[in-house]
């Protein structure tokens, strides 16, 4: 697949889950580099460049895929001649999709010890982080029963299910609305994420916000599963997270409406830190409020300095 296709695949949710966007980003990146057939070292800075603008420009709200094509495309500015910064793409791309993979890993690991067997957890749409720890927690013989919300209106509550099915894992579909029902037979709850902000807050699947305030009403501990490439140097620098609003015709048939309603789909939404219990990343498991420290430490001042002259 070209990097326009992958551009193309990450906007209609062909490819779809913040981590998978951030290596599919990486990966298109290098493939980019790979067919590069001129000797031209301008006009290849110049096509990765305006790569890299397709790929962020596919979907606003998820910071993985800045922070992955910027790992991507760092050092590259010094590269000397068109072989060197091949190398160096292909090279950064490479270690990008590896962390990631490790990262999602480790967060399984780490995670799993928070659920007891016995416990019964709610996830909220398709993470693959959040699911790696309840998968993790199964696989080392704990009774777990999970509770998937439908997720409205792209429906991944289906994939979770299929997903813990395959596993083995025991699991109820609910919809949406009946969370708050359902959250009195809850003991933990476990999302994952699109975005961290330097004050904790998350960004995540529309509805989440929802669901961890009927968690801190019911004293239930919420849980988010983020690699540390979804923390966003770009919040250290005040700037807001922009949240997608896809397509009306996503949410309802047009047809079955009166012409003059107007439908709105706004695809994420926020969750403060403060009814975040914590967040499991592949460097530990860290308190909300922590979310500035990860950032200077994981993705380094050289992601702030970018982020600010972005
Ligand atoms: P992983 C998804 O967004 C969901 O909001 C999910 O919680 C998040 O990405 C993280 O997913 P979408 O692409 O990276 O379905 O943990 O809009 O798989």
């Amino acid at each position: 697949m070209g990097l326009i296709e992958v551009a193309d695949s990450i906007k209609s949710m062909e490819i779809r889950g913040a981590g998978l966007i951030a290596r599919s980003a990486a990966e298109a990146l290098k493939r980019q580099a790979q067919e590069y057939r001129g000797d031209d070292l301008g006009e290849f800075r110049q096509q990765l460049n305006e790569g890299r603008r397709t790929l962020i420009d596919s979907r606003p709200t998820a910071i993985s895929l800045w922070n992955a094509v910027q790992i991507t495309m760092r050092g590259s500015s010094s590269a000397k001649d068109v072989e060197e910064l091949r190398e160096l793409i292909a090279a950064n791309a490479d270690a990008f999709v590896q962390r990631s993979g490790r990262a999602v890993e480790m967060i399984g690991r780490i995670g799993s010890k928070r659920l007891r067997s016995g416990m019964t957890v709610l996830t909220h749409c398709n993470s693959k982080a959040a699911l790696g720890v309840i998968k993790a927690a199964h696989a080392d013989g704990k009774d777990i029963k999970v509770y998937a919300t439908e997720s409205r209106p792209w429906r991944q509550g289906l994939l979770t299910v299929r997903d813990l099915s395959a596993a083995g894992v025991p699991s109820t579909l609910i919809i949406d609305s009946a969370v708050r029902w359902i959250m009195k037979e809850v003991d933990v709850v476990v999302v994952g994420a699109d975005t961290i902000c330097s004050n904790g807050a998350l960004i995540n699947k529309i509805g989440t916000s929802q669901v961890a305030l009927a968690a801190s009403e019911a004293r239930v501990p919420f849980i988010v599963c983020a690699e540390t490439y979804k923390f966003s140097p770009k919040t250290v620098h005040g700037e807001l997270v922009e949240i997608e609003e896809r397509d009306a015709g996503e949410v309802v048939n047009p047809r079955l409406i009166p012409a003059d309603v107007r439908v709105r789909n706004p695809v994420f939404d926020a969750t403060p830190a403060e009814h975040i219990d914590s967040i499991v990343t592949e460097v530990g498991l860290i308190s909300p409020y922590a979310a500035y420290e990860v950032i200077v430490r994981e993705l380094g001042q050289e992601s702030i300095f970018e982020a600010s002259e972005e």
